[in-house]
């Protein structure tokens, strides 16, 4: 990938003016349910909103812009007129309440607040409790102090804030599985890097291909995936502002989606609807936030004809660095170092172990972690690599496969054993719609396997289940890895983003 940017660079010029510059500004960019806007009314309304921020206001470059909404046209608009305005974007995930976004307020110094009005209870909560006031605007509103007023009072040109390919313009908020949350602070060139290594190489959208997607755009994943990438190559994208799997399959037939981004969990649910999912033009569907399990790639294939697409990315580093195409799909591997990206695997001492063995996962590449103001950069960034908490082995070909979050490995009777490895198994018995492993302590061997197992319905969680389901695991991977203990359960503790939190399952219920 071409990775040399111009010393003054802005991604809204890159993303969104470009195409109507080279006479792409009819064409279709953001749709949603009632609502369709071309590249050239997108820009007509970032450069509104950029000026309301800057004129009515008072941004400056540098300052950072506070984003709520669910996914939607407008949460679009205001990204870019951030961008425009040289601002810094912190996006944040609709589900927050006022206390989470104090610590984000704090902890980012955000300057001002865009807010759809449909989300505005908890941010008036939150201002409530600030220390210094700060100016909001709100949106998808009808009042004469919302944004949309602003908006028809305000030019539709605007000239973008002459940035540098290094100043910050995202800060991405992640809290891993707890603790407080933390700022990873992204550049113009990050935001281009991303869209030149992963989707040229391993997704090759076109451009007349429309996007569609779960992950909030206040996730890297769903920013990335549901608007830089469809932009960058003049394509659409579909923003949905709820999208359980029955509102997804709905969104797909309505838009004639080509190309979706989701979690696991979602594709396993979809996949009940494989008929109707191929009367659709779907062809390319990509799986990222956690493993992939050899199962439900199966269950995909099986289900709609469709190769699924896996990533591991990180908000740390932005966007996806390992992954593989259709063409080089090999079950239980995450596939190679995303071109751009160099990726090996380490033992305690940081020393490289040779292929088959399991180790600490590093990743160098054209994006990395910078946390804002955080001593906990040190854990993450060791000798210019980027340490992203997973256990890894890589194999004799090259392809890396997942094994566990470092603190999801199990040990029992001395033995090392990835929980996800043991729901891999798990999840390919039929009757299982869900699970999730776990260690819990035991007297005689440190600690034992436990599953928690989310039943498909009609079936019946008996003490025969539990047996017929501890000897399917063991005629499938090695037996001491069994679930010696066995619960079911109604559904599984998630994060916002879809990841399991296995951590909650360990406290009692
Ligand atoms: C885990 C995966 C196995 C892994 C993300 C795509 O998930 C994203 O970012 P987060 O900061 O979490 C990062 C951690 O999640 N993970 C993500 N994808 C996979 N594990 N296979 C996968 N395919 O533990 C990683 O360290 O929330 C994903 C794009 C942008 C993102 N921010």
């Amino acid at each position: 990938p071409e990775l040399q940017f111009p010393e003054q660079l802005n991604c809204a010029t890159e993303l969104l003016d470009k195409h109507v510059v080279e006479g792409r500004g009819d064409r279709l960019c953001i749709r949603a349910p009632g609502l369709s806007w071309t590249y050239a009314e997108l820009q007509d309304k970032a450069n509104r909103i950029a000026n309301v921020l800057v004129n009515d206001m008072g941004l400056v470059p540098g300052q950072r812009v506070l984003l709520r909404a669910p996914n939607n046209p407008m949460l679009a608009a205001c990204w870019f007129a951030v961008m425009k305005a040289g601002g810094i974007a912190v996006a944040t995930m609709p589900l927050l309440r006022a206390k989470e976004l104090k610590a984000i307020v704090d902890i980012g110094r955000v300057n001002m607040a865009l807010c759809d009005e449909a989300l505005a209870e908890e941010w008036r909560l939150c201002a409530a409790t600030l220390a210094q006031p700060i100016p909001v605007r709100h949106f998808n509103s009808e009042a004469a102090d919302g944004l949309e007023a602003a908006m028809a009072q305000a030019s539709p040109l605007f000239d973008n804030a002459n940035t540098a390919a290094d100043d910050t313009c995202v800060f991405g908020f992640t809290s891993g599985t707890t603790g407080v949350p933390k700022a990873t602070m992204h550049f113009h060139r990050d935001v281009m890097a991303i869209c030149v290594c992963w989707p040229p190489h391993l997704l090759r959208p076109s451009p007349e291909d429309v996007f569609i997607g779960s992950p909030p755009l206040a996730f890297t994943f769903g920013l990335g995936g549901l608007l830089l990438f469809p932009m960058a190559v003049g394509a659409s994208t579909v923003l949905l502002e709820k999208a359980s799997p029955p509102q997804l399959l709905e969104g797909i037939q309505r838009f004639g989606a080509t190309v979706m981004f989701t979690a696991p969990t979602s594709y396993r649910a979809l996949a009940a609807h494989g008929e109707a999912l191929r009367q659709t033009p779907l062809r390319k569907c990509v799986s990222a936030g956690e493993a992939l399990p050899a199962a439900t790639r199966a269950l995909w294939k099986e289900a709609t004809g469709i190769e699924l697409i896996d990533g591991i990315g990180a908000t740390e580093l932005l966007h996806i660095f390992i992954s593989h195409d259709e063409s080089n799909a090999r079950p239980g591997a995450t596939g190679k170092p995303v071109p751009g990206y160099r990726a090996k695997v380490v033992d305690d001492a940081g020393q490289e172990v040779p292929p088959g063995t399991v180790g600490k996962l590093m990743v160098q590449g054209p994006t990395g972690c910078r946390y804002l103001n955080d001593a906990r950069q040190k854990s993450y960034i060791k000798d210019g690599w980027n340490l992203t908490g997973d256990a890894y082995l890589m194999d004799t070909d090259g392809y890396f496969h997942y094994q566990a979050r470092l603190d999801d490995m199990i040990i029992s009777a001395g033995y090392n054993i990835a929980a996800p490895e043991v729901e891999d198994a798990l999840l390919a018995h039929p009757s299982v719609a869900e699970c999730a492993v776990i260690g819990v302590a035991d007297a005689e061997r440190g600690q034992i396997v436990k599953a928690f197992v989310v039943l498909k319905a009609g079936e019946v969680g008996d003490p025969a289940m539990v047996r017929t389901l501890q000897d399917f695991v063991k005629q499938t991977v090695a037996p001491y890895k069994y679930p010696r203990a066995v619960d079911f359960v109604e559904k599984l503790p998630r994060t916002q983003t879809g990841k399991l939190q296995r951590f909650k399952l360990h406290e009692p219920v």
